[in-house]
């Protein structure tokens, strides 16, 4: 049991600004929960726009980077690390589409967001981002590994 937990992928999941403001965090939080990943770390934080910048580094050229960033940093961002088999890809899918204009109903931007600029939650896209953000958000006696009690009847 321990070393199938020591191996499980981990991916980092924020709900941004706007999702906070919304009242979305338990409704996030739950469909997540509910496919049967399990919650390793979480905290509420302001990013700073220093800080914004380094999460999204890799769009830096991009002409909506500032703005971008300065939303990142405008409020109380939830910032998770969600462990499970595949997690960094089916979060994804869970998600949806990065404009919420295109993103499946079933979704979570599909379901719950309308414009790209505000949609309300980020998921790294591969396991080395994955393990880039785990870092940059969190400490690593920050994320706590348990055995649930669900896991049997997952995996
Ligand atoms: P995320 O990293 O937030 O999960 O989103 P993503 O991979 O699906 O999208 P990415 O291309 O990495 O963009 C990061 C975030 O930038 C904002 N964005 N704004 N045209 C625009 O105004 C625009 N395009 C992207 C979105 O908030 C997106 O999630």
């Amino acid at each position: 049991q321990e070393a199938h937990a020591a191996e499980m992928e981990r991916t980092f999941i924020a709900i941004k600004p706007d999702g906070v403001q919304r009242g979305l965090i338990a409704e996030i939080v739950s469909r997540f929960e509910r496919k049967g990943f399990k919650l390793v770390a979480i905290k509420i934080v302001v990013p700073s726009k220093g800080f914004a910048e380094k999460h999204y580094h890799d769009l830096k050229e991009r002409p909506f980077f500032n703005g971008l960033c300065d939303f990142l940093s405008s409020g109380p961002v939830i910032a998770m690390v969600w462990e499970g088999e595949g997690v960094i890809k089916y979060g994804r899918k869970l998600i949806g589409a990065t404009d919420p204009q295109k993103s499946e109903p079933g979704t979570i931007r599909g379901d719950l967001a309308v414009v790209v600029g505000r949609n309300i939650i980020h998921g790294s896209d591969g396991p080395e981002t994955a393990k880039d953000e785990i870092n940059l958000w969190f400490k690593p006696d920050e994320l706590v590994t348990y055995t649930s009690n669900a896991e049997k009847w997952v995996y």
